[in-house]
C-alpha cells in the first residue's frame, strides 16, 4: 500500500507541469521598439527565509513584500522597508554587485518605482531580457506572473495595470539550484543571480506585429520570404514589409489568426564573415512602423562540410561565457560584447560558440554586425533530470524562447541542444524530442550538441553517441592532454570520425594562470597550455574537421575551481586572463587560424 502511494506521489512529481504563469507570447525585435527602460537603481531586500513570501505556517502570507507596504501610523507593524534597503544597478548580477551576496543562492526581492502616463488605446508589456533563475513579478501590489529559466526573455501584458503617476514593480528572484531544473545543480560556471538583463515597458498599438521573420527562401539566392504575426483585435489588418535598399515592398494580408506570409523576388548581397552586410527592413501596420536589420545568407551541411552561401567554410571558432572583460560578472552591453568579440577576431576567428546558455541579445547582434558566425545553446548540461517531464518542458521552453528571440539573426548558424550529457535511453529520448522541437521551430539552421568521445582502444578515439544520426553537425569536446593524458598524447591519436557529416571540435583546452611560467610539462603554466595547443592543432591537421572551438576565450568564474593561488574560484582555461591579458596559447591559435583562412 505504502509502495503504491509512493509510486503515485512519484508519478505526480514526474507529470507535474512546468508552469510559467501568465506569460504573453514573446515579443521580438525589442531593441528596435518603443520602450521605457526600467534599468537603473532598484531597491532590494535579501530574504534568506523567504519571509517576504511565506508566513510562519509556510503558506503564502498576506504580508508579502510585493505589496511594498509602509506603516500608516506610528503603531502600524511593517517589518520591511524597500526605502531603507540597499540599492543595486539593474541589469546586473547580485554576486558582484554586493559583497554580501557573492556566494548567495536564494531569494532577493527587487523594487523599482517609476512615474508613468499610460495613453489611451495603447497596450503595454513588461519585458525582462533575463532573470536568473525564477522570477515572480508584481505590479502595483498585484501578481502579474512568473518565469523560470535564467537566460531567455519573457514578457507580460500590463495594459490597464499601469497607473497614471506613481507605479512600482516588485520582482522576487530566486537563484536556488535544483536537481530538476535547467541547468541542474552541477555546472562549471558561476550561478550569477539577479535581474541580469534589461527591463522595459514596451508600448504597442492595439494591433501590432508581435513577431516576424525575414530570410532568403530555401535554396534560392533571388527570393526573400517571410512571415508576420499580428497581436490584437484586428488580426487581419494588412501589413507592409519594405526593404528600401532593394527597392522592394510587399503588402501581406494576414489570416484570422493574424499570421501572414510573403515572398518577393530580390537578389540581396549575401551576409558572410567577409561581408557582414545587413539590410534595413521596415514593417508597418496601420501607420505604425518598426525597423529591423537583417542578414541574408544560406547555411547547410554538405557531406562533411558546412557551407555558407554555397561555399565551404571552416569554423575558426572560440567558446565564450557571458562574463564581462576586465571584471567578474555578467555583462549586458554592446560595448562589452564588442570587446570580447574583437579579441575573437584578433585571433582570426570567424565563429563563436556562446556557451552554455543563450547569451544576451547584444552579444548576438554585435556578432552579426562584426561578421562572426554564432553557435547558440541551451543549458541542458551534464546530468539534468532526463526522466522528468517538467524538466523536458522547461528545456523546450528555453529552446523556444532562444529561437524566437534570435531567429532573425543570420549570424546564428547552429542551435545546440546539450553539452556532455551521458548516453542512456532516457537521455536519448529526451534529446530526440528537443531536436524534433528545434526543427519544428526552425528548420533553416543546423542542429548540434556537444558530445563526448570514447576509446575503441588506447589510441583510437571515436564518437559512439547514437544521437549522431539525428544532428546535422557532430560536435564533441575533447580534452586530450589535460583530463586525458599529457599534450604529447595528441600525436598518437588515430581518430575514427564519421565522414558523412561535418565534425566540429566544440571544446579542447588546458588551464594556465596568466604570468605563471615554467616548463611545458608543468601544469598551470602558460608553457603547458601553449604546448597543448601546439600538439592539438597538429592533431587537427590530420583530422578531417569542419571547425574547432577551443575552451575558452577568457578565464571565467566557477565555484568548482578551488585550487589556491592558481584558480581561486576561476576556471583558468582562458586564452586571455580575466584582466584581458593574452596568454601564450592565444598566439598559437591565432597563427593556426591564419593558415586556415
Ligand atoms: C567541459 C565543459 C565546460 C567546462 C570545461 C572544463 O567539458 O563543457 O563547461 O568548463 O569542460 O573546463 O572542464
Amino acid at each position: 500500500m505504502r509502495k503504491t502511494f509512493l509510486t503515485f506521489v512519484a508519478f505526480c512529481l514526474v507529470v507535474s507541469a512546468y508552469a510559467n504563469e501568465n506569460l504573453h507570447p514573446l515579443i521580438t525585435n525589442v531593441p528596435n521598439r518603443t520602450a521605457k527602460s526600467l534599468n537603473g537603481q532598484w531597491d532590494y531586500i535579501i530574504d534568506r527565509y523567504e519571509v517576504g513570501y511565506y508566513d510562519y505556517r509556510l503558506q503564502p502570507g498576506k504580508w508579502g513584500f510585493f505589496k511594498d507596504q509602509k506603516p500608516k501610523s506610528e503603531s502600524d507593524l511593517v517589518e520591511y522597508s524597500f526605502e531603507k534597503s540597499k540599492k543595486m544597478f539593474i541589469p546586473g548580477d547580485w554576486n558582484t554587485a554586493d559583497q554580501e551576496l557573492k556566494y548567495y543562492e536564494g531569494t532577493v526581492w527587487f523594487r523599482k518605482t517609476f512615474d508613468f502616463s499610460p495613453e489611451e488605446n495603447e497596450r503595454y508589456f513588461l519585458y525582462f531580457g533575463a532573470v536568473n533563475y525564477e522570477a515572480l513579478v508584481y505590479l502595483n501590489g498585484e501578481y502579474i506572473g512568473s518565469h523560470k529559466g535564467g537566460f531567455t526573455p519573457f514578457n507580460f501584458e500590463v495594459t490597464g495595470k499601469l497607473k497614471n503617476g506613481h507605479n512600482f514593480v516588485v520582482v522576487k528572484v530566486d537563484n536556488t539550484r535544483h536537481k530538476d531544473e535547467v541547468p541542474t545543480v552541477n555546472t562549471d560556471w558561476w550561478n550569477y543571480g539577479g535581474i541580469t538583463r534589461d527591463v522595459l515597458i514596451l508600448k504597442e498599438s492595439e494591433t501590432f506585429v508581435r513577431d516576424f521573420s525575414v530570410f532568403l527562401s530555401d535554396g534560392k539566392y533571388n527570393e526573400i520570404s517571410g512571415w508576420v504575426q499580428l497581436d490584437g483585435t484586428n488580426l487581419q489588418t494588412p501589413v507592409k514589409v519594405s526593404i528600401p535598399e532593394l527597392e522592394e515592398e510587399v503588402t501581406i494580408n494576414p489570416d484570422e489568426e493574424g499570421k501572414g506570409t510573403f515572398s518577393l523576388k530580390a537578389k540581396p548581397d549575401l551576409w558572410s564573415p567577409q561581408n557582414p552586410k545587413l539590410y534595413e527592413i521596415s514593417i508597418s501596420v496601420a501607420g505604425n512602423s518598426m525597423r529591423e536589420q537583417v542578414a541574408f545568407r544560406h547555411v547547410e551541411a554538405v557531406g562533411n562540410r558546412i557551407h555558407l552561401n554555397g561555399d565551404p567554410v571552416f569554423l575558426r571558432g572560440i567558446c565564450i561565457h557571458e562574463e564581462a572583460p576586465f571584471r567578474a560578472g555578467r555583462f549586458n552591453s554592446p560595448a562589452e560584447a564588442h570587446t570580447l568579440l574583437s579579441w575573437a577576431k584578433e585571433m582570426n576567428a570567424n565563429f563563436v560558440r556562446l556557451a552554455h546558455y543563450p547569451h544576451n541579445e547584444y552579444m548576438v547582434r554585435e556578432a552579426e554586425k562584426m561578421g562572426i558566425l554564432v553557435w547558440s545553446e541551451i543549458p541542458v548540461y551534464w546530468t539534468i533530470s532526463f526522466t522528468n517531464e517538467s524538466t523536458l518542458q522547461n528545456a523546450q521552453n528555453q529552446l523556444e524562447e532562444m529561437i524566437t528571440r534570435d531567429k532573425n539573426r543570420g549570424a546564428v548558424i547552429i542551435w545546440s541542444l546539450a553539452n556532455e550529457t551521458p548516453v542512456s535511453d532516457v537521455r536519448n529520448r529526451f534529446l530526440t524530442k528537443l531536436v524534433q522541437h528545434a526543427r519544428k521551430l526552425d528548420d533553416s539552421r543546423l542542429i548540434s550538441m556537444a558530445m563526448e568521445k570514447e576509446y575503441h582502444d588506447a589510441f583510437t578515439p571515436a564518437i559512439n553517441d547514437p544521437l549522431m544520426d539525428i544532428v546535422d553537425v557532430v560536435s564533441f569536446n575533447t580534452y586530450i592532454g589535460w583530463y586525458d593524458g599529457l599534450p604529447e598524447k595528441c600525436a598518437k591519436m588515430n581518430w575514427k570520425l564519421p565522414n558523412d557529416k561535418p565534425v566540429v571540435i566544440s571544446e579542447f583546452g588546458a588551464g594556465a594562470l596568466q604570468g605563471y611560467h615554467g616548463t611545458k610539462n608543468q601544469r598551470w603554466t602558460e608553457e603547458y597550455q601553449e604546448e597543448l595547443y601546439i600538439q592539438s592543432v597538429a592533431m587537427f591537421d590530420k583530422m578531417d574537421l569542419a571547425g574547432t572551438a577551443p575552451w575558452i576565450l577568457m578565464d571565467f568564474m566557477s565555484p568548482r575551481r578551488v585550487l589556491p593561488e592558481i584558480q581561486d574560484g576561476w576556471n583558468r582555461k582562458g586564452l586571455i586572463s580575466d584582466q584581458g591579458i593574452k596568454k601564450k596559447a592565444f598566439f598559437i591559435m591565432k597563427e593556426w587560424y591564419k593558415k586556415k583562412r
